[in-house]
């Protein structure tokens, strides 16, 4: 069975591990599962073949044996649901771990969203001066909700769940702003997150996929 997601041809970030493809390449990597990329340009992404792939034309996309999806929470739930190792046996405990899937991608990330928009699309705005604090602090108050749960725990329930991966991927969208560091725990979180060794595989990967070498 071959799996193939999609990927920036040339990644805005240059192979940072901020584009969404590491977070589907990570748990992939975190259940051993193999899988394959093909690169889509810019242009390509809004043609009609793409968007027959994935309607609002971005990446990833991911396809196994007919089965095409699009959306990480999605297709991270999907790997997770597949394979074991990232969504616990407990019932109670499975349905608490996709709870923190969707927090991570429809409570936290919106706010870390508006800081990429108000400093890289709209930085050149007269208001835009005055927007970024809001948006600062808006993230500080979800990130001080969010420490304040983690706490001094390792994982945010138990052991490390598709919820704490799509956490992690989430958190390191806003660790270039500095706004993390403010956090000792979250860091802590994210560093943990990053220094699983199937991160490390997905990251390099994605690293050498932009450089245009093979994989490793
Ligand atoms: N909610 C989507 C967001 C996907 C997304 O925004 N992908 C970005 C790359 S990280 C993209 O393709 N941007 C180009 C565009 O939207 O035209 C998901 O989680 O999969």
């Amino acid at each position: 069975m071959t799996i193939t997601i999609t990927a920036f041809e040339q990644s805005p970030d240059g192979g940072m591990g901020l584009a969404r493809d590491t977070r589907v390449r990570w748990a992939l990597e975190e259940v051993g599962q193999p899988y394959e990329v093909r690169p889509v340009s810019f242009r390509a992404m809004k043609e009609p073949a793409y968007l027959a792939l994935h309607p609002f034309g971005q990446i990833p996309t991911y396809e196994e044996r007919g089965l095409v999806l699009f959306e990480t929470g999605a297709i991270v739930f999907h790997i997770a649901q597949r394979h074991a190792g990232l969504l616990p046996e407990d019932v109670n405990a499975r349905a608490r771990a996709i709870t923190w899937i969707f927090a991570a991608l429809n409570t936290v990330e919106p706010p870390i969203l508006e800081l990429v928009i108000a400093k890289f699309l709209e930085g050149d705005k007269p208001w835009a001066k005055d927007r970024l604090p809001l948006v600062q602090d808006r993230i500080r108050s979800r990130l001080h909700q969010l420490s304040a749960r983690l706490g001094d725990a390792d994982w945010l329930d138990g052991g490390f769940s598709a919820g704490d991966l799509m956490m992690v991927s989430v958190l390191l969208r806003v660790k270039p702003s500095g706004i993390l560091n403010e956090f000792p725990n979250l860091s802590g979180y994210v560093a943990r997150g990053e220094a699983r060794p199937a991160y490390r595989r997905a990251f390099d990967a994605q690293a050498a996929f932009n450089a245009g070498k093979p994989p490793a």
